[in-house]
C-alpha cells in the first residue's frame, strides 16, 4: 500500500500533470479539440498510467480533490487556445456521486474563464445505471451549457435505448473496436451500427484509438465525423501541443 501513501500526498506534491490528445473534424480534418488525460511523476517510480491510479483513487476518495484539479488545471490550459478548440475532461462516477462535481465545474469556468460551451465532460455507460444524484448532476452540468460525452461506448452493460434517453452530445467509440478494423467484420458491424444510430438520434460520433490510415476510411465510410488516435497524435504535455491545432491531417 506504498502507492496508496504517496497518492495521498501527490497532489499537495504537484506530481500530477495533463497530457493532450488532439481530436480531429474529419470533415473539415482540423483539430477541433483536446482531451486531458493525466499522468502521475511519481519521484521513485517516474510516470504513472491513469490506469494504475485512477482506481485507487476511486477506492480512497481522493478521485474527488484529484478530478477537481484536473478540471481547474485543464481549463485554465485551455484558454490559452483558440476559441474554437474545445477540451474534454473524463469524469469519474465517483466523481458525479460525490455530488460535488458541479461545484468543481462551475469553480473551474470562473476561475479560468473558459466559455462553458467549450468544456466537454466524458462519462462512461455506468453513469446510465447510477442513482438519482448522477443523473441530476449530470442534467446541471447540461444546464450549465457544459456537453456530455458518452466515452468507452460499447464496453459497457447499458441498454441502447438509454443513448436516446439521456441526451449525450456526443459518443465515443471504444477503441477496442477499432483496434479490430478492418479485419474483424463483427467490429466493424458494430462499429457501423453505432454510427448509424448516432446519426438517427442526431449525435456526434468519435472514434477512439485510430491508429492506421485503413481504420480511417473506414470509420470515414461509415460516416464517422470525428476521430483521435495514434495517428494523428499521442498524447502531449501542453507546452507541446501549441502548435497543433492549425495542423491540418
Ligand atoms: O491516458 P490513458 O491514456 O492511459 O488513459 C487511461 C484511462 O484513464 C482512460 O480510461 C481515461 O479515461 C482515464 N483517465 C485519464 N485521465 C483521467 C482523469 O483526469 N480523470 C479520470 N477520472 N479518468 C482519467
Ligand atoms: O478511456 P479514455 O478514452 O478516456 O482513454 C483514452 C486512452 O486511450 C488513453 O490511455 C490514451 O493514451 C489511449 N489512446 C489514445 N489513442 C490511442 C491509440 O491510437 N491507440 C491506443 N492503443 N491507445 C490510445
Ligand atoms: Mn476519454
Ligand atoms: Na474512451
Amino acid at each position: 500500500h506504498a502507492l496508496e501513501m504517496d497518492l495521498k500526498f501527490a497532489l499537495q506534491r504537484q506530481e500530477f500533470e495533463l497530457h493532450y490528445q488532439p481530436v480531429v473534424n474529419l470533415t473539415t480534418k482540423a483539430v477541433c479539440g483536446f482531451e486531458a488525460l493525466v499522468r502521475w511523476r511519481h519521484p521513485q517510480l517516474g510516470l504513472i498510467a491513469p490506469n494504475r491510479f485512477i482506481p485507487l483513487a476511486e477506492e480512497t476518495g481522493i478521485i474527488v480533490a484529484l478530478g477537481e484539479w484536473v478540471l481547474k488545471r485543464a481549463a485554465k490550459d485551455a484558454m490559452a487556445w483558440p476559441d474554437q478548440i474545445k477540451l474534454a475532461v473524463n469524469l469519474s462516477p465517483v466523481q458525479l456521486r460525490q455530488g460535488s462535481i458541479v461545484e468543481a465545474a462551475a469553480a473551474a469556468l470562473r476561475s479560468s474563464g473558459l466559455a462553458s460551451s467549450r468544456l466537454e465532460l466524458e462519462v462512461t455507460e455506468s453513469v446510465m445505471l447510477a442513482g438519482a444524484q448522477s443523473r441530476e448532476a449530470l442534467e446541471t452540468l447540461r444546464s450549465m451549457g457544459i456537453a456530455i460525452v458518452l466515452d468507452d461506448f460499447g464496453t459497457g452493460y447499458a441498454s441502447l435505448s438509454y443513448l436516446a434517453d439521456m441526451s449525450f452530445s456526443k459518443i465515443k467509440i471504444d477503441r477496442g473496436f477499432i483496434a479490430h478494423l478492418p479485419t474483424h467484420a463483427t467490429s466493424r458491424a458494430i462499429v457501423g451500427a453505432i454510427t448509424n444510430l448516432a446519426r438517427e438520434l442526431d449525435i456526434e460520433v468519435t472514434a477512439e484509438g485510430v491508429e492506421t490510415e485503413e481504420q480511417l476510411l473506414i470509420l470515414k465510410a461509415a460516416g464517422c465525423t470525428h476521430a483521435q488516435g495514434y495517428y494523428f497524435a499521442r498524447p502531449k504535455p501542453i507546452d507541446d501541443v501549441e502548435c497543433e491545432w492549425n495542423a491540418s491531417v
